[in-house]
């Protein structure tokens, strides 16, 4: 259903002068850039394309660890042991995400310390779809098979990201998604089947986490800052427009194929495009959230900050035991 297969459009940008460093060494990054080398953590590289890795790969780690609340909110009431067992070991494979992704940004000289503190002050983002309640059972079902379905489509052309440890990151990342977007189909495909009740609650689960999706993969192409450079550096293999097209021409299909109608009445079949065409986003809710202003927001927020508080003793504690470890080795 999800390939691993990259279909790269990036090959097309024509090499654009990236910034006013360096000449030679510019020239020298560029060249590799272009011939498709990945760049590794002591390699030359223009400031601006640290900054903007750091920048992408911090949101995205901190997106994966923000992104354990909605689903943690019903381990305990998952409606049987296996449904149990299988999202523990879910919500588990989120927080590995956010740790490998913390580690390659920190491979580009930022402390774990310093990216998460600015997660807690708000000067960093996270992706706007974790800032919606899971009201129901079904909301996690829909998380997996769209919101994991969503992460897919656009971590897939990550696997080639020109950056060495963030694309090696995404390699397994990918597989695991892969995994989650599975489980979170067949819940649905299960309720879908079910009870009317289940039914509804799944189409209602549905209709919430649709639009939230779509929001997923950033504003329109025409009025995404960073996208241009980003393509040039081969950061981002993709455009945020084709690959929320890509999404909508996959997930459709699975929708019909259980039942389940998408809540969008201009959502037609467009045969001269080979693709769907869909209503509008509302742009104005996306914005609001990216602001901070989302239904549940600052219950997450202050949920990451008191985890953080609540975990203090535990590094301390691992941090003395290192120390005296050290010095104990030290003496023998
Ligand atoms: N939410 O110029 P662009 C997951 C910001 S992982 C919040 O287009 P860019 C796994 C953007 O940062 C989900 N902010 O930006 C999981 C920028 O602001 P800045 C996360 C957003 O970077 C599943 C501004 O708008 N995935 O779900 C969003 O070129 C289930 C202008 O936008 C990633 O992070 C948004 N949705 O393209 C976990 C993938 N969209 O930074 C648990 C890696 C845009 O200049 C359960 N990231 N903004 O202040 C990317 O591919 C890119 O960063 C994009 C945005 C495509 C998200």
């Amino acid at each position: 259903m999800y390939t691993t297969e990259l279909k790269d459009k990036s090959q097309k940008q024509a090499a654009t002068p990236l910034s006013a460093e360096d000449p030679e060494r510019l020239a020298a990054f560029e060249a590799r850039v272009a011939a498709d080398d990945f760049i590794e953590p002591k390699d030359w590289m223009p400031d601006a394309y640290r900054k903007t890795l750091v920048r992408q790969i911090s949101q995205h780690a901190h997106s994966e660890i923000v992104g354990m609340l909605p689903e943690g909110n019903w381990i305990t009431r998952a409606p049987s042991l296996r449904r149990k067992a299988v999202l523990l070991a879910k919500v588990q494979d989120e927080g590995g995400h956010g740790l490998y992704l913390y580690a390659a940004a920190e491979t580009l000289g930022t402390s774990r310390d310093e990216m998460v503190e600015a997660l807690h002050s708000g000067r960093a983002k996270y992706s706007t779809i974790f800032n919606y309640p899971t009201l129901t059972w079904a909301d996690i079902g829909a998380i997996g098979w769209l919101v994991d379905g969503a992460a897919i489509m656009n971590q897939v052309p990550l696997q080639r990201t020109s950056y060495g440890p963030y694309a090696r990151a995404m390699v397994r990342i990918c597989k695991e998604e892969s995994f989650h977007q599975r489980q979170g189909y067949e819940i649905m495909t299960t309720l879908a089947k079910g009870s009317a009740e289940q039914k509804r609650m799944a189409q209602d689960a549905l209709d919430r986490w649709w639009w939230p999706s779509l929001m997923m993969f950033g504003p329109p192409d025409d009025n995404s800052p960073n996208s241009a450079q980003s393509m040039r550096w081969r950061i981002k293999r993709e455009s945020n427009d084709e690959i929320r097209q890509r999404f909508v021409d996959a997930t459709v299909p699975q929708a019909e194929a259980i039942g389940l109608s998408i809540p969008d009445a201009d959502l037609k079949w467009n045969e001269a495009r080979d693709a769907y065409d869909f209503g509008a986003i509302d742009w104005e809710e996306f914005y609001a959230v990216v602001r901070g202003e989302g239904p549940v927001a600052k219950e997450r927020m202050a949920a990451r900050v008191s985890a953080r508080e609540d975990g203090r003793w535990v590094r301390e504690a691992a941090l003395a035991h290192a120390e005296k470890r050290a010095v104990r080795l030290a003496a023998e």
